[in-house]
C-alpha cells in the first residue's frame, strides 16, 4: 500500500487513500433503486466499496492529478488492428472526448520525440526550411472545430449494428495548429507549384498528394487536439489536417512536404482510396467527405418507452455548412425539419433534434442532410443508381434507417 503525501495528498494519495477505505477488500453489490419513473430496477454496482457508505458522512478521495470517468460509465472504442470507431451513440454534443477519437493507422503508432521532431519542406519552393515543433508554435495560431472522418466509413448487413458500427469512423476535436499557407509563404513558392506531396513518418510512411488550392485554404498543420497536445494516435506531435476533406489525406506524425507541379500517384491514391463509378470508370482524388447524418438516439441498442422521445443525431459536411436535417419517423413518407443545435460550424459535426410521441407502433426512423451547396444525402439505392453496382467500398454516405419495434427495441435497418 503506498504512502499518502500530505504535502501534496493529490499525488499518488489518491488510490491509496481509496485503497485504505476499501480495507483491501472491494465487493460487487447489486442494489435495488427507483428510477426517475418511479419503476424500481436491478443495477449491479461495480467494485467500489465507496457506494456503500453515505456520502454525506464519509469524505470521498482526494483530488488527483488526472480526471477519471464515472465507474458507471462504459465507454469503449470498437478496435481491430487497423481501426477503432467512436462510440457515437453513447456522446452528447458534437465534441468527441479525445481518447475516443476514432484511429486508423496502417502500420501502428510511431513513438515520436517531440524534441527531435522536425518538418522539411522543400522542392518548388525559394529555400528548402526545416522547422522544429516549436518553430512550428512560435507561428500564429489558428484553432477551430471540425470533423475528421476515413472515406471508408460505412458498413452494414446485419440488424445488430449501432452507430459505432456503421460509421464510427468520425469523430470531431478543437483543433489548433498553424495554417500551412503560412509555412508555405515563408518557404516562398516557386511559380508553376501545384501540388505538394505529404509525407508521415510512422512504418507505412503513408503518402498522399495534396493540390495546392487545399494547402492555400484551409489546410494546417495541427498540434494540439481539444486544449492539449494532440494524442499519438492522432499524430503527435504534428499532423496535417485538411477539414472536410476524406481522412487519409491528413497525414498523422508529418515529416516532410515536397512542393511540385504535379500529382505524385503514390500507392494509396492508386490502388487505394480510388472508387470505381460507372463503365469501368474510376474516380481519383475524391477529396470531399459528401453531407451525411445519421441519428444516434434512439438507435441499437438502445430502447425505448412510448411516450414523448427526443430523437437526435448528427449532421455534417465536407463542403461546408449544415442548412437542413430532414426526420422522418414513418419509414420515408413524410419528413420533418429538425432543430440544429448553434452554433452551425463550416465542415463541423452538428447536432439534430426533433420531438417524437411514439404511440408504440412498429415503425422506420431515418434522417437525411442538406448542406450550403444544396447537395441531399442520398439513399442506398441512389448512389448504386449513379455509380454501379460494383462501385468501391469508398465515400458511402446513404440515408441510415433505424427499425423500431413494438417493444421499443431499435435495429438497424440494412439499406435495401
Ligand atoms: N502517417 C499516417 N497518416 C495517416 C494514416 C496512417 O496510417 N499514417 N491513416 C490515415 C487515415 S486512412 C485516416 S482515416 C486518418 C485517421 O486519423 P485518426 O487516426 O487521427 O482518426 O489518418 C490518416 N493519416
Ligand atoms: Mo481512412
Amino acid at each position: 500500500m503506498g504512502k499518502i503525501n500530505m504535502e501534496n495528498p493529490g499525488s499518488g494519495g489518491r488510490m491509496s487513500r481509496r485503497k485504505l477505505l476499501l480495507g483491501g477488500a472491494a465487493t460487487a453489490a447489486v442494489v435495488l433503486v427507483k428510477s426517475t419513473f418511479g419503476k424500481m430496477v436491478q443495477t449491479s454496482l461495480p467494485e467500489s466499496s465507496l457506494l456503500l457508505a453515505d456520502p454525506t458522512k464519509v469524505p470521498g478521495p482526494f483530488p488527483g492529478e488526472i480526471g477519471t470517468r464515472s465507474e458507471f460509465e462504459s465507454l469503449a472504442k470498437k478496435a481491430t488492428l487497423t481501426s477503432s470507431r467512436t462510440p457515437l451513440q453513447s456522446l452528447y454534443g458534437t465534441i468527441t472526448p479525445s481518447d475516443l477519437h476514432f484511429e486508423r493507422h496502417h502500420a501502428g503508432v510511431p513513438v515520436m520525440d517531440p524534441e527531435k521532431y522536425e518538418l522539411l519542406i522543400h522542392g518548388m519552393v525559394d529555400k528548402a526550411m526545416v522547422f522544429s515543433l516549436n518553430d512550428l508554435k512560435r507561428f500564429p495560431s489558428v484553432t477551430r472545430i471540425a470533423f475528421l472522418e476515413c472515406s471508408g466509413n460505412f458498413r452494414t448487413g446485419k440488424v445488430e449494428m449501432s452507430p459505432q458500427d456503421i460509421c464510427g469512423l468520425t469523430s470531431q476535436s478543437e483543433w489548433t495548429g498553424v495554417m500551412l499557407s503560412t509555412l508555405l509563404r515563408e518557404a516562398g513558392l516557386q511559380s508553376g507549384a501545384s501540388w505538394l506531396l505529404a509525407e508521415g513518418s510512422d512504418a507505412a510512411v503513408m503518402t498522399r498528394s495534396i493540390p495546392m488550392r487545399k494547402a492555400l485554404d484551409d489546410a494546417m498543420i495541427v498540434y494540439a487536439q481539444n486544449g492539449e497536445a494532440i494524442r499519438p494516435e492522432q499524430g503527435y506531435p504534428a499532423r496535417l489536417f485538411l477539414p472536410g476533406w476524406e481522412g487519409n489525406t491528413s497525414i498523422k506524425w508529418i515529416r516532410r512536404i515536397e512542393v511540385g507541379d504535379q500529382p505524385y500517384m503514390t500507392r494509396e491514391e492508386t490502388s487505394k482510396y480510388t472508387e470505381e463509378v460507372k463503365d469501368g470508370k474510376i474516380r481519383q482524388f475524391s477529396f470531399d467527405m459528401d453531407a451525411r447524418s445519421i441519428i444516434t438516439f434512439p438507435a441499437f441498442p438502445q430502447q425505448i418507452e412510448r411516450g414523448w422521445v427526443e430523437i437526435r443525431g448528427i449532421a455534417w459536411s465536407g463542403r461546408g455548412r449544415i442548412v437542413k436535417v430532414e426526420v422522418s419517423t414513418d419509414a420515408g413518407k413524410s419528413w420533418d425539419a429538425a432543430g440544429l443545435t448553434g452554433p452551425v460550424l463550416d465542415k463541423a459535426h452538428t447536432q439534430f433534434k426533433l420531438l417524437w410521441h411514439w404511440k408504440g407502433q412498429e415503425t422506420e426512423i431515418l434522417s437525411r442532410a442538406t448542406d450550403e451547396t444544396g447537395y441531399l444525402q442520398p439513399t442506398m439505392h441512389q448512389l448504386i443508381a449513379a455509380r454501379g453496382e460494383s462501385m468501391g467500398g469508398y465515400h458511402l454516405n446513404p440515408i441510415t434507417a433505424w427499425y423500431v419495434k413494438k417493444d421499443g427495441q431499435v435495429l438497424h435497418r440494412p439499406e435495401r
